[in-house]
């Protein structure tokens, strides 16, 4: 079993953190200086490798996790992905074409270097620790797909459903999202976070549909083979829809965003899926005392529960490294 499922279930408080490798670590910024090209740096061995495994080294978090991006199945696929900086992600224009006649065979071939590094990581990391593969989900790669960049209003959730394509394509993502999954489970990773981070955007009707069904179906899939493998969900957004979520989708895991009501979680979530993270990343940028009440208050509110210490969305680029080793400290310290 994941380590960090084990400590989880003997009430120890495991920790990790979303984007916990990244741009707030000086020994990651180093490294991207001379990558200038995210992809190509995501599918460097040694460099992707290096990073996955610098939040380790500096704060001994219980699981690492994979540095790659859930943009790398369109790029597999063979749809242009670029990064600017300060605008993010640009995509080339979806052709529906290529998401059908792309084989899996060339996707996997294509994307190699990200198993190599599992592996490699794997080879390096101490065995006490868990190390986290990942892919976004059905319907937050499809937003990207056609939207070609972030959506940054809620009016791009409605082109979306409407353009003639979505069905079609939202469904062959599903399959190279289970590819993806299945090869990093074999390259060697223990835990598997389906990343929803757009699933705010869902309207209630819409949300079975695009949201908890596909999920559902890769759910399955990946435990009919792999049973021991555990499964984070991170539906972002999606307030009390959380509920249906659990009882149609089944994670092992549900990770809960900073809107999510504790008392909520506790009374609509069944018993047997583990709870992790929900604090607000707000937290690491007020005063101390105020941060470290705010971790307290969700370890005792999950104390009779699993529950897995994370924060409800990524580490900003502007945190401060001695932020997190306090916050380190707190969760390690709280008896
Ligand atoms: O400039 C840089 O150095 C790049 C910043 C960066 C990093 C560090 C991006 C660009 N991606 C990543 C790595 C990454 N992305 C990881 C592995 C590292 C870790 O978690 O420690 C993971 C799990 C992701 C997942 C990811 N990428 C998500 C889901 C989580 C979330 O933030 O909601 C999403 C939506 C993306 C897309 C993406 N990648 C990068 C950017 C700037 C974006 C756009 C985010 C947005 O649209 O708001």
């Amino acid at each position: 079993m994941s380590t960090l499922i084990k400590k989880s279930l003997k009430k120890e408080n495991p920790i990790w953190l979303m984007r916990q490798a990244g741009r707030y670590l000086p020994e990651y910024q180093k490294v991207r200086k001379k990558q200038k090209d995210f992809i190509k740096f995501c599918l460097n061995i040694k460099a992707a490798t290096k990073v996955t495994l610098q939040p380790i080294k500096r704060y001994d978090f219980d699981a690492a996790i994979i540095f790659s991006d859930i943009l790398i199945i369109p790029y597999g696929i063979g749809q242009e992905v670029k990064f600017e900086e300060s605008i993010g992600p640009i995509l080339g224009k979806p052709n529906l074409k290529l998401y059908q006649q792309t084989k899996k065979g060339k996707f996997i071939k294509k994307i190699e270097n990200v198993y190599k590094i599992i592996k490699n990581t794997r080879k390096k990391l101490s065995k006490d620790k868990s190390l986290i593969g990942f892919v976004g989900s059905p319907w937050t790669i499809l937003v990207y797909v056609l939207n070609q960049k972030s959506p940054k209003e809620i009016s791009v959730c409605k082109k979306i459903i409407k353009n003639k394509k979505s069905k079609q394509l939202l469904k062959i993502i599903e399959k190279f999202i289970y590819i993806h999954i299945e090869q990093q489970i074999k390259a060697g990773v223990d835990t598997i976070q389906l990343f929803d981070s757009w699933a705010g955007l869902l309207n209630k009707k819409d949300l079975n549909y695009f949201c908890f069904q596909p999920t559902k179906r890769i759910i399955i899939k990946v435990r009919k083979k792999y049973p021991h493998i555990p499964i984070i969900c991170f539906p972002k957004g999606i307030k009390t829809s959380i509920k249906k979520f659990c009882k149609i989708v089944k994670p092992n895991v549900l990770s809960i965003d900073s809107k999510m009501n504790p008392n909520f979680v506790l009374k609509e979530i069944d018993p047997n899926i583990i709870i992790q993270g929900g604090m607000s990343p707000g937290f690491l940028f007020k005063r101390k005392s105020e941060m470290q009440n705010k971790i307290k208050f969700y370890l005792n509110k999950f104390k009779n529960r699993a529950y897995i210490f994370n924060l409800g969305h990524g580490v900003p680029k502007e945190t401060k490294t001695n932020t997190i080793q306090n916050l380190v400290n707190t969760v390690r310290n709280f008896k």
